[in-house]
């Protein structure tokens, strides 16, 4: 769904039209950071592996392979990011919030208490995330998790399953909200969320 089978790497269309997220998430934005900064990644990514052995692996093995080796850390980086931005993509959608499945809403009751919880342990997350980054919820084989990453960085090179991202490098927010970071984490919470996606990366996990 999210993976890319062998390179060299494309760009995923959005699921979406780029107006479709309005008002919430502007068409600017999303041309700025679909058509420029996730294409750059993809770029990138097909440069650094041209002619290496990545080129025949699946976009989340190159990521386990190079994370944490300091000579392979423009790839990790670059693979990574082109990960991380098709995932939140899939994160939000038009006419999104609201709430989730009973069955996901009963998870996140036995994971975190309640809804509020939840929303309230991910903002923290999502604001706390020092500089770039990402806020994630997490499967981890037993139930939820809140968990935020710096950079690149992604859960599943610690073994866990993203149910749902969210993108906190300032290029994601900042045309629409300059740097009211939290106001841009709650619209993202309230109306665009996209628990469906979030269902569907759950059920997968449970199969592995
Ligand atoms: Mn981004």
């Amino acid at each position: 769904m999210i993976d890319q089978e062998k390179g060299p790497f494309i760009l995923p269309n959005l699921p979406y039209e780029k107006k479709a997220l309005e008002p919430y998430i502007s068409e600017k934005t999303l041309e700025f950071h679909h058509g420029k900064h996730h294409q750059a990644y993809v770029n990138n990514l097909n440069a650094l592996i041209e002619n290496t052995d990545f080129l025949q692996k699946n976009l989340e093995t190159v990521i386990k392979e190079t994370f944490g080796k300091p000579d392979k850390a423009g790839i990790f980086n670059n693979a990574a990011q082109v990960w991380n931005h098709t995932f939140y993509w899939h994160s939000i959608k038009p006419n999104g919030g609201g709430s989730p499945s009973a069955k996901i809403a009963a998870l996140i009751e036995s994971s975190f208490g309640s809804m509020d919880a939840l929303k309230d342990e991910f903002s923290k997350a999502a604001a706390g995330q020092f500089g770039s980054g990402w806020a994630w919820i997490v499967y981890d084989g037993k139930g939820l998790k809140v968990t935020k990453t710096s950079n690149a960085e992604n859960p599943i090179t610690s073994g866990m399953f993203p149910i749902i991202t969210i993108d906190v490098w300032e290029h994601a927010y900042y045309l629409d909200y300059q740097n009211a970071r939290p106001k841009y984490i709650e619209t993202f919470f309230n109306h665009l969320i996209n628990w469906d996606f979030a269902e569907r990366c759950y059920d997968r996990a449970v199969l592995k």
